[in-house]
């Protein structure tokens, strides 16, 4: 069978991948992001490209309807908003995972033929606060680093970045460079301690937003150690000693890092001349976002560490294609192609080229203000695509109130069902990845194909056709005639060279004459070049700024509550959420709390807690660690309405922007109050079927035999079987209940023809059984009550939790085998196979290693 060569639609690392239509999944051995490398939801895409749950029709109020109806219907509310109250009036809310051909299209209808700049997308949530960063310092959007210099680096710095899970394959590009130069150093600036630091050799504390402290610190430690490179600085940089004697004036121990810490941080900093600073949402999701980006990119800037190999400042990026949303202007506060809306040159170079009736003069709503102008009744109709931001906003509850008070709400996605779907007026069925065509830029400026290998299911269309479909029932039929992805591909590079004679660090020329179908990854604006290499910057005298940057004052009052993502799902886990492989790393939302603020709430390891805010109110599983320090919560991002209830955590952070890019502060929930959750009976059942259950507390998770769901409720029902039934779907099927085994617990097994449908246990604390057990057993015909007896069948033995995704190995098993002498990750990778197919779940390997040889070795 031949592969396609395609790229994978996850993080920002862009790895490419060879698809087949049975599933199969390769890295690609001849991508320059990967050589062959995939990361655990690279290599589980396979399970994700079913049909189940996807949205194969438009729809009106919930009805299937034809295309015509629904793009007529969208055109309407579209076209009626803007005569009766103006362009303004509406907005669209897009995304980074949108492929550049799509992202092309609804930046120019919105901004050159609806008039006006209100497009904003997730990418607001992401990397805003760097791109005003960038633009302050450098005159220009631009990430100047390439992955190469990660591997080329003498000392790599890791701020607020958990590559391990986020950018795993980058992460283990590092891992096999400072294997290969064991004198590379690598240092972990995070709260948390993360998965990230097993590779690190020191890990800094930081305090939440302690960020700034630590930097000013740093610019003067080496001003007063005359490390500055003052030639590069006089020669390229403006503002030197305004954000020196800012940084002076800055207590560095603000960080939260002891004296000594830094002390060695910053020398370890300024001898080594070949130091990459890789940063992303421990940087960029906070109120002084953007200062943080400065204050780093000063100390770069200071000592002429940019632009040169192994050294430089690196934003990573996380969605597939946030880069690609940069470089076509898809932001509320860009134009296209690295041109500004406040420019009337560039303004009219792009209208002359879209040959557009209208062009936006002032910049449109960002993420946050737009879904308030949502609830206070400005926006008549709003365009949703590709993202889920009744889940992924912070006040998420006040985000979908805001949403569901537009009159008319369409929404794009590739699901029926999701959050902000079940808001919409209008669902307009997208292709999803393996479906559709087009590109996507990485993280280090690399323009790969997205191929398709699926046949389009339904009536699903591309992203991009939509978007000019409606564009043609709304009129502008001339300017969005489009036969092909590459068409539009076609029209955004002959843009970049309509608009060469400004002076922009875009270039796309490299790719003007290139064979679309056969386009192979390619980094702009040239293979060789090395942006900022000739310290020529973007301003308007050529040079740098480096700025004065005041660091924040820190509050150190009360719970805060720290959030960012999971090893194994991505975002609101509409497409991970599908692999039971991934869902068996981490199936639950929970709260990570450190030992003595559990002691104080009065909660223990894998009790419920109740979490509350002024936002609002979860329920959430408590992960006791050390991991998080004092005062510090920390819970993942993933669970939503349609995969938990009550536990969408966005509910309860308010929305806290930075002031520049407006990007908020994800990572600062505040004024939280938690408490236990006292339940009056705890559930769990793994079935056949989706589950349903309205118990306050539910999460549901696919498994390898069907689905599990976690349940604690606050009143008993009457009748435990009819509940059984009820949950698992299943009026009809025979029960056999057994009540009295250890642990009180009740358990009730559902079968349908002798094969075991469900196993319901119940207890009146959190039930203590095998999951797996009891998982392995459906769809079986095991007698219902040794099905009941929470054991694996006989000769299975219980594998525990799964920490290796890729070949389903699980905790039991691993810890077994150290057990019996497997006293390394690679000697684990030997007896079990774990970590020898992505390597993701390497530091949690080591991990276990150190816990459970330790007792032997000290014997
Ligand atoms: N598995 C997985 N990978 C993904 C994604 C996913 O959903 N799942 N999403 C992708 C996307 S879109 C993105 S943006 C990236 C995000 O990638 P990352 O930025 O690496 O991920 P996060 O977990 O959001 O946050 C990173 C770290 O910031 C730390 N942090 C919090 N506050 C501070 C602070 O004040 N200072 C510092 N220095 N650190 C702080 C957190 O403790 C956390 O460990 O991941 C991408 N990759
Ligand atoms: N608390 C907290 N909140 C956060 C973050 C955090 O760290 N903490 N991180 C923020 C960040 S960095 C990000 S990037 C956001 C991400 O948040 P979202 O963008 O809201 O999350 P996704 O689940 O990626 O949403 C993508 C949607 O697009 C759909 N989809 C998939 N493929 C296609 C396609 O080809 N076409 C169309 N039209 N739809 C498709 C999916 O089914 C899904 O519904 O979350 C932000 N929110
Ligand atoms: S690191 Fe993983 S998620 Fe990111 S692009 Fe590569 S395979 Fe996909
Ligand atoms: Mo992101």
């Amino acid at each position: 069978m031949s592969l396609t060569r395609t790229t994978c639609p996850y993080c920002g690392v862009g790895c490419g991948v060879l698809a087949g239509p049975d599933g199969t999944i390769k890295g690609d051995p001849d991508h320059p992001a990967n050589f062959g490398r995939l990361c655990s939801k690279g290599a589980a895409l396979g399970e994700t490209i079913d049909l189940e749950g996807r949205l194969l029709a438009p729809q009106i109020g919930g009805m299937e309807v034809d295309w015509d109806s629904a793009l007529e219907r969208v055109a309407q509310a579209f076209s009626d908003a803007v005569r009766d109250h103006g362009p303004d009036s509406v907005a669209f809310y897009a995304s980074g995972q949108l492929l550049t051909e799509d992202y092309y299209v609804a930046n120019k209808l919105m901004k050159g033929f609806i008039g006006s700049a209100n497009i904003d997308t997730n990418s607001r949530l992401c990397m805003a606060s760097s791109v005003a960063g960038h633009k302050r310092a450098f005159g220009t959007d631009t990430v100047p680093g390439t992955y190469a210099d990660l591997e080329q680096a003498d000392l790599i710095v890791l701020v607020g970045s958990n590559l391990a899970w986020c950018h795993p394959v980058l992460y283990q590009r590092i891992v096999a460079a400072k294997e290969a130069r064991p004198n590379m150093r690598v240092v972990n600036i995070d709260p948390r301690r993360t998965a990230t630091c097993d590779l690190a050799d020191a890990h800094l504390r930081v305090a939440p937003d302690g960020d700034v402290a630590l930097f000013n610190g740093l610019l003067a430690y080496l001003a007063d150690h005359d490390h500055l490179d003052m030639d590069y600085v006089t020669a390229h940089v403006g503002g030197c000693s305004a954000a020196l004697a800012q940084a002076r004036a800055t207590d560095a121990l603000q960080s939260g890092i002891s004296a000594e810490d830094l002390g060695r941080f910053y020398k370890l900093w300024a001898r080594t001349k070949k130091v990459v600073t890789v940063y992303s949402q421990g940087v960029n999701q906070s109120a002084s976002g953007t200062d943080k980006v400065g204050a780093i990119l000063n100390c770069h800037l200071a000592t002429g560490r940019i632009g040169k190999v192994g050294a430089g400042p690196f934003s990573v990026t996380g969605q597939p294609n946030a880069m690609g949303g940069r470089e076509v202007g898809g932001l509320a506060n860009m134009l296209a192609n690295h041109l500004d809306i406040e420019n009337s040159e560039h303004r009219d170079t792009v209208q002359t080229f879209w040959n557009s009736p209208t062009i936006c003069d002032q910049a449109g709503l960002k993420a946050v203000d737009l879904f308030e102008a949502c609830a206070r009744g400005k926006i008549k109709a709003l365009w949703v695509m590709s993202t889920n931001p009744a889940v992924s906003m912070p006040d998420a509850g006040y985000v979908a109130k805001a949403i569901a008070n537009v009159p008319f709400v369409a929404v794009s996605d590739i699901m029926a069902r999701t959050d902000t779907g079940d808001l919409a007026d209008v669902l307009l069925p997208a292709a999803g990845w393996g479906e559709k065509d087009g590109t996507v830029t990485n993280s280090e400026r690399r323009i790969s194909r997205q191929r398709a290998f699926l046949p389009t299911p339904g009536q699903a269309r591309p992203d991009w056709r939509i978007i000019s479909d409606v564009a043609t029932t709304m009129g502008f039929g001339e300017a969005f005639d489009y036969d092909t992805s590459a068409d539009v591909f076609a029209e955004y590079i002959a843009l970049d060279a309509a608009a060469r004679p400004f002076d922009r660090d875009l270039d796309l020329s490299i790719f003007a004459d290139v064979d679309y179908a056969k386009l192979i990854p390619t980094q702009w604006p040239r293979t060789d070049a090395r942006f900022f290499a000739d310290g020529k910057f973007y301003h308007t005298d050529g040079k740098a700024r480096m700025l004065p940057i005041t660091a924040p004052t820190l509050e150190h009052k009360g719970l805060t509550l720290n959030t960012g993502r999971n090893r194994d799902q991505w975002h609101t886990m509409t497409r991970t959420g599908k692999s039971p492989k991934l869902g068996a790393h981490l199936a639950e939302p929970y709260l990570e709390i450190h030992p003595d603020d559990a002691a104080d709430v009065g909660t223990s390891h894998g009790d419920l807690m109740a979490v509350e805010t002024a936002q609002g109110s979860a329920i959430l599983r408590s992960l006791v660690t050390d991991r998080v320090a004092r005062g510090q919560l920390f819970a993942p991002m993933h669970w939503t309405r349609q995969t938990a209830r009550g536990a969408v955590v966005n509910t309860l952070m308010s929305s806290v922007t930075d002031p520049f890019s407006g990007q908020p502060a994800l990572k600062r929930g505040r004024g939280l109050s938690v408490s236990p959750f006292v339940a009056k009976w705890y559930g769990f059942m793994a079935c056949a079927q989706k589950p349903r259950a309205t118990t306050p507390y539910a999460a549901i998770a696919r498994t390898a035999t069907g689905w599990q769901v976690e349940m604690a409720a606050l009143e008993s029902p009457t009748d435990w079987i009819e509940a059984a039934r009820s949950i698992a779907q299943l009026p009809k099927a025979e029960a056999a209940v057994y009540e009295g085994g250890p642990g009180g617990i009740l358990r009730v097994a559902l079968s349908t023809q002798g094969m075991i449908q469900a196993l319901f246990f119940v207890a009146n604390s959190a039930v203590a059984l095998s999951r797996s057990a009891a998982i392995a057993h459906i769809g079986t015909d095991t007698p219902p009550l040794e099905a009941l007896a929470g054991r694996m069948g006989k000769n299975q033995p219980d594998p525990g939790a799964i920490v290796c995704a890729c070949l389903n190995v699980g905790q039991n098993t691993l810890v077994n085998a150290i057990g019996a002498g497997a006293f390394s990750v690679a000697a684990l990778g030997e007896v079990t196979c774990a970590g020898t197919n992505c390597g993701s779940c390497k530091p949690e390997l080591a991990r276990l290693v150190a816990q459970h040889s330790l007792p032997v070795a000290a014997e």
